[in-house]
């Protein structure tokens, strides 16, 4: 396992645990099409890392003004990350699967 791939097993070990993780990353899996968790907290300047759990591709994005990002692809087991630094409730998506909804709220 290189550097990398520690430091997300040490943030999904800590988000079971409720926790925040190193330097207030917080890890949210994507598994059959939808996230684990629905629904987190975080503060202005955490990290909000995706890791693909799925055998396809995602493509996470927010349109929620004053927080718009857009990952790109995220192949299988590919870890992408967008620091959320306004306060605010942020709707997080997947381009490829709309059912799929994640709500931050940055506070
Ligand atoms: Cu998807």
């Amino acid at each position: 396992m290189d550097v990398a791939g520690a430091r997300i097993g040490v943030a999904l070990s800590a988000v079971l645990a409720a926790t925040p993780a190193l330097g207030g990353e917080y890890v949210i899996e994507q598994r059959e099409k939808a996230f684990h968790p629905v629904s987190i907290a975080i503060r202005p300047g955490d990290t909000v890392a995706f890791t693909n759990a799925d055998p396809f591709a995602h493509n996470m994005f927010s349109a929620t003004p004053g927080a718009e990002f857009n990952l790109g692809a995220q192949n299988p087991g590919e870890h992408k990350a967008v620091v959320l630094r306004k306060p605010g409730t942020v709707d997080v998506e997947c381009q490829i699967h709309p059912k799929m909804r994640l709500t931050v709220v940055v506070k």
